[in-house]
């Protein structure tokens, strides 16, 4: 149920509808991997590329780095802005690239544009990934795919994030011989299971933006969850109004974290491979009077906070029984969560962010 008094309900709908959506994604792979399959094999492909702009950017960055680990090859993300004018500094010439070109709308120019210089450039095959077809990116690529289980109302995008993720991870696990498919499908559970764990302390921690308690939240992820802190980060930039940034978890103490204090919030999806450095990174943030939020199982949380005490986490136990490069699918509520409250926290609807509305088409 979505409460009377909020603002922004049309994202709230969406970012708890993410369970169902997310379930009918799962159950439509099977014909998607049909349309798919005109594309195989992959390995006549010197370069698999995911572009895309804003979340739909972040969505390929967590997409390309769950490509690489089952194909067993690096697969790129490239902004889509990027592939416009300097696609030859990322793309060796004659390279024979297979472009997922991914926009929630259909309608963003800078997609719509590098598809076509690819394509022109590289004589790319292209697949775009939209909510309807018959899009503007959709009519310039070879195949549309097009996800209307997860249309969304507002400006910010939520559960099209977590649906066409998951997607993104079946073509390529159906592509490779359906390893993950079984632990893929638990994915609606587990984002079920999160909401149901995490949205009340979430919103308890918004609330502290009201009076100022919290002034900045700074996102932090390495390898798989890198793009997930970004896409985070955005999340409340977007709704809130509020400025907020990533990084690469360890990065985070090589100059950024001079700008944290007391008002500060970091938010971190620790990876397994850094487990062993979290406890002296959160120590670090300790010591800046700032609060720290791993997001992760309540073992990992014992094993970080074996020197230092981790009150706050956010628990994610079952999400364990996934492999790790999955997982930013199953996260994304996180910062979905902490966008939608914060903006409730400060006055800002965010169904309808102040300045994206605006955004204006560039000249083909
Ligand atoms: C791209 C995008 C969104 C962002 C905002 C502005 O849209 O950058 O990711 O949330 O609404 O546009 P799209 O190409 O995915 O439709």
């Amino acid at each position: 149920m979505v409460p009377q008094n909020v603002l922004g309900k049309a994202t709230l709908r969406e970012i708890r509808g993410q369970v169902s959506s997310c379930g009918e994604t799962i159950q439509r792979a099977a014909e998607r991997l049909i349309a798919f399959e005109a594309f195989l094999p992959l390995d006549q492909y010197t370069d698999v590329v995911l572009t895309g702009c804003g979340s739909s950017y972040n969505l390929a960055k967590c997409g390309a780095f769950a490509w690489s680990e089952m194909l067993g090859r690096p697969v790129k993300a490239i902004p889509a802005s990027e592939l416009i004018h300097f696609s030859s500094r990322y793309l060796a010439c004659g390279a024979k690239i297979l472009l997922l070109a991914i926009s929630r709308t259909g309608a963003t120019s800078e997609v719509r544009l590098a598809v076509q210089t690819v394509k022109r450039d590289y004589d790319a095959k292209s697949i775009a990934f939209t909510l309807q077809s018959g899009s503007d990116v959709g009519v310039v690529c070879d195949l549309e795919l097009a996800f209307p289980e997860c249309y969304e109302e507002s400006v910010v995008m939520t559960r099209a994030f977590t649906s066409i993720l998951t997607a993104v991870y079946l073509l390529a696990d159906g592509a490779t011989g359906g390893r993950y498919q079984d632990q893929i499908a638990t994915a609606p559970a587990l984002i079920a299971a999160g909401l149901k764990a995490n949205e009340d302390s979430i919103r308890t921690l918004a609330t502290l933006t009201q009076d100022r308690q919290i002034e900045r939240f700074f996102f932090l992820g390495s390898g798989a969850f890198k793009g997930l802190a970004d896409e985070s980060a955005l999340k409340v930039t977007e709704m809130a109004l509020l400025c907020s940034a990533s990084y690469h978890s360890l990065e985070f103490r090589h100059g950024p974290i001079a700008a944290l204090d007391k008002k500060g919030v970091v938010v971190l999806f620790p990876a397994e491979a850094e487990i062993p450095y979290m406890t002296t990174l959160l120590g670090e943030i300790a010591a800046t009077g700032a609060r720290a939020f791993p997001v992760t199982t309540r073992e990992m949380a014992r094993v970080i906070g074996k020197e230092i005490s981790v009150e706050n986490y956010w628990v994610t136990d079952s999400a364990l029984q996934i492999p790790e490069f999955f997982r930013p699918a199953i996260f994304a509520y996180v910062g979905h969560l902490i966008g939608y409250w914060t903006a409730n926290a400060v006055d800002v609807n965010p169904d309808r962010p102040r300045n994206l509305e605006r955004t204006v088409f560039l000249n083909s």
